[in-house]
């Protein structure tokens, strides 16, 4: 069978893709309230998430209010927010607990004054979850988190200041 090469031509992405300049969001990010985000679609790890957008200047998302929340899930997932209802697609974000004793912590230091949970989490289901996962259900359009295994792979939601450059 015959088969077809690719070779690569004008870049997916601009060679400065992942900079930021002030009040701008270089492609894929997407700008919102002084941020810019991304979704990963390539699942890994929590921690190996995290390790992903510190590396481009960022972190795991944080969430402030139920504003912000929103806005993740219909402006910035916008094509996967079917995924996610159809196929129980969800998005790792920044919450997590570092140590046991102080309970849920965001990545990138954010206090933690707003918080939405499914109901009935976070479960700490089989005493082994304490990372937090974004999902959009149904009957909750805006999303909801879950606690989960750090170790499971998820889709992750990056964010980064804008005007931040790339280290
Ligand atoms: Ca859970």
């Amino acid at each position: 069978m015959g088969y077809i090469c690719y070779k690569g031509g004008a870049p997916l992405a601009p060679p400065q893709g992942t900079q930021a300049s002030e009040g701008f969001c270089s492609d894929p990010w997407i700008p919102y309230n002084g941020h810019c985000f991304h979704l990963h679609r390539t699942p890994l790890a929590w921690t190996d998430a995290q390790r992903e957008c510190r590396k481009e200047g960022g972190d795991l998302s944080s969430m402030y209010n139920v504003e912000d929340q929103s806005f993740h899930l219909t402006e910035n997932i916008t094509d996967m927010e079917k995924l996610h209802v159809q196929q129980g697609g969800k998005a790792w974000i920044g919450l997590h607990i570092a140590d046991p004793n102080t309970g849920y912590v965001w990545s990138d230091g954010s206090p933690v004054n707003f918080q939405h949970w499914q109901e009935g989490e976070p479960n700490n289901h089989n005493n082994a979850e304490s990372c937090a996962e974004v999902q959009i259900y149904s009957w909750d359009e805006n999303g909801s988190w879950n606690d989960a295994n750090c170790e499971s792979y998820n889709d992750w939601l990056c964010q980064i200041r804008a005007g931040k450059v790339k280290k």
